[in-house]
Order: C-alpha cells, then structure tokens, then sequence
C-alpha cells in the first residue's frame, strides 16, 4: 500500500499530544482503541469501506505512556475485516497490557477460538453502522455469540441511536454480556432527557450491558474541539456521558479510540482527551470505577 491509496480527507491523528494535567489513577485502562497494519505486514481486508493510515502498535504503546494509561483494550476495526493478524500481533507484543475484541465469521472453529483466548481477545464485535460494513445475518451473529458465550467473551456492539428499536430484542436474547460502543451513538442535538436517549438508558438498565462513555469528539454537533488547550470540549455530549456514569457507575468504560478513524471535522488532541474526563466522572470513586474496577472485571477478571 501506498500514501495515495488511503481514503480521500483522511486526517492523521493528532501530532504532539499534549501530556494531560488530569493525573489518571493507577491501572487506568484505555478501552476502546484500534491497530491497523503496517499493510505490508497486515494487509487490510478486500471488503473494507475505508483505507487508513497505518496506525501499529508501538505508537498506540507510546501513546498510552504519554497520557499515563496502563492498558488498553484494541478492537478489531472493520478495515481488517474478520484477519485479526494485526490485533493478535499488538496483543503479544504488549506483554499482557493489552486485551482484544475480535471480529469472527460464523464458521469460526473452537481451537481458532481458543488461539485468540490465549492471544487476550475477550470478546467479539458486531458491527451494524452502515457505512462500515454489510450486513451480517443475525442468524450468523447468534451462532457466534453461542460459540463464544463458554470462553466467557462477550459481544461489542456498534449501532447508531436510531436503530436500536430495531435490534434492541435481539440483543436483549444474545447469550452474552454487552458492550456498547460510543453509548449507542445518540444524536446529540436531540434532548438528552427525551425520549430516544431514555430507551437507551431503559435498554442497558434492563439487560447485562455495559456502556463506553468514549467518542465525544464524534458524538458533537459543535461544542468545542479537544484542540488548542480546550478543556472544556464537546459540551453538548456531556450530558449524555454523565447521564450514564451516574446511572450505571458499575457499568461504564472509556476509551480514546485512537487512531480515530473516520473523522471529518478535526482530530483531537488525546491529552485534552484524558482532561476531558473528569467533566464526565466527577469524583475520584466514579473514575476509579470507570477508568480501573470495571474495565478489570470484564478483560482482567483475576486481578479485580
Ligand atoms: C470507532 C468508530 C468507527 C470505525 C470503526 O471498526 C471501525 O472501522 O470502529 C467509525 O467510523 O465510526 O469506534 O473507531
């Protein structure tokens, strides 16, 4: 692969991060962030929407040095379709620092399933964003999560706020905890206390699901970027995030989701990331839940 094949507009992610003046606490995890290539080692698949910028694993481990966090937790994008080669090679590279979320067919085998257990993968993702991917039939999707469910995995899931009506049974029957990327991408610019932001809420207070409070620089219809040593950015998503670590202070996660891919607008500076979260948990209880406890309890259970 070439420069000039990457994706038309493709921003890089931000150069120079500014170091956090937010002290994250000890074991902080990082839990939603991507690899993709090198290329020519990990070529990304046919069927991808988007061609990115190499984005490997040493600079992810820089980056989780400068800000301070202690793990990460890589998530199979869709531009390596269901080839987890390049997240299996972070993982061992991390030296036990990082878990993965994979993405599988429904064909996949048992000892396939149980290369990736021993690798750190500990969950799959489902992908139903559709500029991303095709559809997947749900059928092909419950046979995974039932392959899944005895290694104790559980399933990602990546949806936008207005098809969650739609899915919201089937995820409800899946065999398997949940965990929902971007809270469930609610459209911003509706009232956080009406009513398709509520049957969010009512749908994880109703099931085993879990919510990353991440991605408010995606989220945002125009509250200030985390650039230029903002920090008070995404002002509009706050009271979205706060929403949920106050209601389900045991089941929230967050992440910085570099590399970032798919930005439009601008690429924020992941230091005013990290300073972005205490405008979201408050208090030292709610970040040591959001950013240690429970991040441990789903990927390194034995240590919680
Ligand atoms: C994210 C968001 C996006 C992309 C992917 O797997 C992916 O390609 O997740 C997006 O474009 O919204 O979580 O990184």
């Amino acid at each position: 692969m070439t420069d000039k094949d990457v994706t038309p507009g493709w921003l890089h992610w931000y150069q120079g991060p500014t170091k956090p003046t937010f002290t994250l606490p000890d074991g902080a995890v990082d839990a939603h962030c991507h690899v993709f290539g090198p290329a020519d080692q990990f070529p990304f698949a046919p069927e991808r929407k988007y061609t990115p910028v190499d984005a490997p694993a040493q600079q992810l481990f820089d980056l989780r040095d400068h800000l301070g966090v202690d793990r990460n937790v890589i998530v199979q994008a869709t531009c390596h379709g269901a080839d987890n080669s390049a997240l299996v090679d972070a993982l061992e590279r991390s030296g036990g620092r990082a878990r993965g979320v994979a993405t599988v067919r429904a064909d996949v085998t048992e000892a396939e399933l149980r290369r990736l257990h021993d690798a750190g993968v500990r969950g799959v993702r489902f992908n139903f964003v559709k500029r991303l991917v095709d559809a997947v039939p749900t059928a092909a999707l419950e046979t995974i999560a039932a392959k899944i469910a005895p290694l104790g995995w559980h399933v990602v899931v990546y949806f936008e706020a207005a098809d969650l009506p739609d899915l919201k049974d089937f995820f409800a029957a899946l065999p398997v905890p949940l965990v929902v990327d971007h809270m469930g991408r609610p459209d911003v610019t509706k009232d956080p206390d009406g009513p398709e932001f509520a049957e969010f809420l009512d749908f994880v207070a109703a099931n085993d699901v879990w919510v990353k409070v991440s991605c408010p620089e995606r989220l945002t219809a125009g509250g200030p970027a985390a650039l230029d040593g903002e920090r008070h950015a995404y002002t509009d998503v706050l009271p979205f995030a706060r929403a949920v670590v106050e209601r389900f202070p045991d089941r929230v996660l967050w992440g910085t989701d570099w590399p970032h891919p798919n930005l439009k607008d601008h690429m924020p500076d992941d230091g005013l990331l990290v300073d972005h979260i205490p405008h979201i948990a408050p208090t030292r209880e709610l970040q040591q839940a959001l950013l240690v406890d429970n991040p441990r309890r789903l990927y390194w259970p034995t240590e919680a």
